[in-house]
């Protein structure tokens, strides 16, 4: 039975509303292994009764901490000491009556209990079926359901904050607030048709103007998409160039440990090596390719094409060069083969006399940086940083982001609604735009979860983790 209450039924997805409101449901809500104190939580209507079953005291008053054991009411065996707590609906974190037990973080111990809560009447809890029902009840709204996991899974301080500010509904006000907006602008177009004799007529450069506006705010949120997917799920930053122009040194450097191999034989790296880290806050993965350059060696083509596929999947590329080296034509491929990637130009080796000047690169690259280097000294490394940080780091005036394709996706429908709206301004009957206002609105319910079909809820909710 062990591993089977952590990892979850193979039924995927959630029952349906009726069902998920009628049974109780247990999961092991901490993490499999050992640890100070483990939690076993209930949730439904038999919370409390299934909970009775096993714990020594009477659980009488909702929220206060009751300190006792448990035990198996088939041979009344004590199995941990325990401490139990009673949320009654709807003030809990479903919404429903919640019980916690905290007992000692162990794996067996979590287990039997689990195991005989389900014997006496819960059901083994789906994944994340615990804050599905918490959107369900009204708890909260899909968007911040959605933060729940991308707090729980924070790489770095800047991603928790922007799981935050989402959990705590910044991101569900804004939306909220674009929804109002146009059902704004659909009652001012539906009065003189509802209430011909009462209502004036809007002018229609005012209804022009108020669309306008709402297509702002709606692209200043699919701008935020950008840095919030790389806050949530990390950024890739590959070094690129040929053979032997430092670019394992520079990983190094970057990472302030020596992960990668170096020595002055050109073709050192062969396969990429990536390490991980917090940088400045933000998650990111750096990859050291294998230098690219014409070659029959048979594992070092297969090194080349691992270095082209890492620069294409990487969202910057640092395209380096050797100051001490002449400018090649490895180098122009090169240079071709990153132009559609957002890329920073390095020229490392400055401490050699230098065969490539900058004026060389500025004419390959009229309208980009290039930053001067020596991995090697270690100069000029804070520069980079700071320009990269300045790439990827959150803008001042960016504060709430989107951070899932779906997001991004339900946003550009209702993008497409509100043009279509505004271009039938003038040319067709009113109700052919305020038809099209109003499937913006119920775009935008199904990025909150008011209107979300079931499928979308069941695959959000199959990305938790049991017992959340
Ligand atoms: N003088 C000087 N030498 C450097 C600098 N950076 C790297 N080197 C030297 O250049 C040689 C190649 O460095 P690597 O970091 O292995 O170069 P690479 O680009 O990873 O090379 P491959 O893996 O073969 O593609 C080594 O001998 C380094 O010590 C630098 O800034 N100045
Ligand atoms: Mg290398």
């Amino acid at each position: 039975m062990d591993a089977q209450y952590r990892e979850g039924t193979e039924e995927k997805g959630c029952s349906g509303l009726e069902e998920v409101r009628n049974d109780t449901i247990a999961a092991i809500s901490t993490p499999y292994g050992f640890g100070g104190i483990g939690v076993v939580r209930l949730s439904g209507p038999a919370a409390l009764f299934i909970a009775q079953k096993i714990f020594s005291k009477e659980i009488k008053t909702p929220r206060k901490v009751y300190v006792g054991f448990v035990f198996d009411p088939k041979t009344k065996e004590k199995i941990d000491s325990a401490v139990a707590i009673y949320f009654k609906a709807p003030h809990s974190y479903t919404g429903e009556d919640v019980v916690e037990l905290q007992m000692h973080g162990g794996i067996k111990n979590l287990e039997y209990v689990l195991k005989i809560l389900l014997e006496n009447g819960a059901r083994l809890a789906e994944r994340g079926e615990f804050t599905k029902r918490a959107f369900l009840n009204g708890k909260m709204d899909l968007i911040e359901a959605e933060a729940v996991i991308e707090l729980i899974e924070a790489k770095t301080e800047r991603s928790l904050k922007v799981a935050s500010k989402r959990l705590f509904g910044e991101l569900s006000s804004e939306v909220q607030e674009i929804k109002k907006k146009i059902l704004e602008i659909i009652s001012l177009i539906e009065a003189p048709i509802d209430f011909p004799f009462d209502a004036e007529e809007v002018p229609p450069e005012e209804i022009e103007e108020k669309i306008e506006q709402v297509k702002k705010d709606i692209e200043n949120l699919l701008a935020s998409y950008k840095t919030g997917k790389r806050m949530e799920k990390g950024v890739k930053v590959a070094i690129a160039g040929k053979p032997n122009v430092g670019k394992s040194t520079l990983l190094n450097a970057l990472l302030r440990f020596e992960r990668a191999i170096v020595s002055e034989i050109p073709g050192t790296t062969r396969d990429t090596v990536e390490e991980a880290i917090d940088f400045f806050g933000i998650p990111v993965r750096f990859i050291d390719t294998a230098g690219i350059r014409e070659t029959n060696d048979v594992i070092e083509k297969i090194g080349k094409e691992r270095s082209l596929k890492s620069i294409e999947e990487s969202d910057i590329v640092l395209f380096m060069f050797d100051s001490g080296d002449k400018l090649s034509e490895e180098d122009k491929n090169l240079a071709r083969l990153t132009e559609g990637k957002e890329r920073i130009i390095v020229l490392n080796k400055t401490d050699l006399p230098q065969k490539i000047s900058v004026e060389e690169l500025k004419e390959m690259f009229p309208n980009e940086e290039i930053i001067k280097i020596s991995a090697l000294k270690k100069e000029g490394i804070n520069l980079l940083e700071k320009r990269i940080l300045e790439k990827i780091a959150p803008k001042e005036n960016e504060s709430v982001f989107i951070t899932t394709e779906r997001e991004k996706q339900i946003l550009e429908e209702v993008l497409v609604h509100m043009d279509n709206a505004k271009g039938l301004i003038g040319k067709s009957a009113d109700e052919l735009i305020s038809e099209e206002l109003k499937e913006a609105v119920i775009s935008l319910g199904v990025m909150t979860g008011e209107a979300a079909p079931r499928e979308i809820l069941d695959n959000i909710f199959s990305k938790f983790c049991i017992g959340k």
